[in-house]
């Protein structure tokens, strides 16, 4: 069965898959974000990490009523029946001391495996895990399995020093931009450590975020997908019923929900790009 676009103009998909939401910066496109939520319906949806910017609202609180209305939205989806898996990232590892935890029907998990509806393994973790083997992938190229296994466990002891001391999280996106000539590299780099990973755990892909650059893509012979962020490019992955993905790109708010899109003979997906081309 494909995923189903109800009159409403509400699709119904397997699962969702958003990260890097950054809520409680100025940055988060949450009114996006809202739209799309109650555009699109899922039986699992996965938060990929990044959601609350809790470093952000340490240093200021700022939560308008957009971001509000992303929480309740996610709730609201809880409350009817979807599956809400929470995975931390950096910006909101507080989360992270909670593992196996509800909240309001949300279940917090370091990461998770989760299984296609065409049976394939796909390892779902947020991606900062590995900031510290992208940093030094040559290096640690050169010296070899142990010094790889050495780097994932100083990346957390790192960050978990920075926190108690006061000092944000060291910002992958950020760093690369500052580096732009190389972002290409680390991109690729971040990539190949995830794939690596989804391999090393017997997954046939994996489903990150973390550097805001979506992407269904393969590397090594594994799947690679990157569900991006809304801060920027607004994307979110959607696993449809028959187990293929689809990667969803929502950069404006469309009109009223009720509207009978298949009665004028378009998808959802087509209507809204012609709209943007319409807009631009
Ligand atoms: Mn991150």
């Amino acid at each position: 069965m494909a995923e189903a676009t109800e009159p409403t103009g509400i699709r119904h998909f397997r699962t969702l898959f958003i990260s890097d939401v950054h809520l409680g910066s100025k940055a988060a496109q949450a009114e996006l974000l809202v739209d799309f939520l109650r555009r699109h319906d899922a039986e699992t949806m996965y938060l990929v990490g990044d959601i609350i910017d809790g470093w952000r609202l340490r240093r200021s609180w700022h939560f308008p009523q957009p971001h509000n209305d992303v929480v309740q939205k996610i709730l609201r989806k809880a409350r009817k029946g979807c599956r809400v898996v929470y995975i931390p990232g950096n910006h909101d590892e507080f989360l992270r001391d909670f593992p196996g935890e509800h909240f309001g029907g949300i279940e917090v998990k370091m990461n998770a495996t989760h299984v296609t509806a065409d049976g394939r393994r796909f390892l779902i973790m947020h991606g900062d895990e590995f900031d510290v083997v992208v940093r030094n992938a040559r290096v640690l190229a050169y010296l070899g399995d142990w010094a790889y296994d050495a780097a994932i466990i100083l990346n957390s002891l790192f960050n978990t020093v920075r926190r108690r001391l006061g000092f944000p999280y060291w910002s992958f996106s950020a760093w690369a931009k500052l580096k732009v000539k190389n972002a290409v590299n680390f991109i690729g780099a971040f990539e190949e450590a995830l794939a690596e990973e989804a391999h090393r755990q017997d997954c046939d892909g994996v489903i990150c975020g973390h550097i805001h650059h979506a992407l269904i893509g393969e590397r090594a012979g594994i799947v690679y997908i990157n569900t991006g962020d809304w801060v920027e490019s607004c994307t979110a992955v959607a696993e449809r019923h028959d187990g293929a993905f689809e990667l969803i790109r929502w950069t404006e708010v469309m009109g009223p929900i009720a509207m009978p899109l298949k009665a004028v003979g378009a998808s959802l997906e087509t209507n809204h790009r012609a709209r943007a081309a319409e807009a631009a």
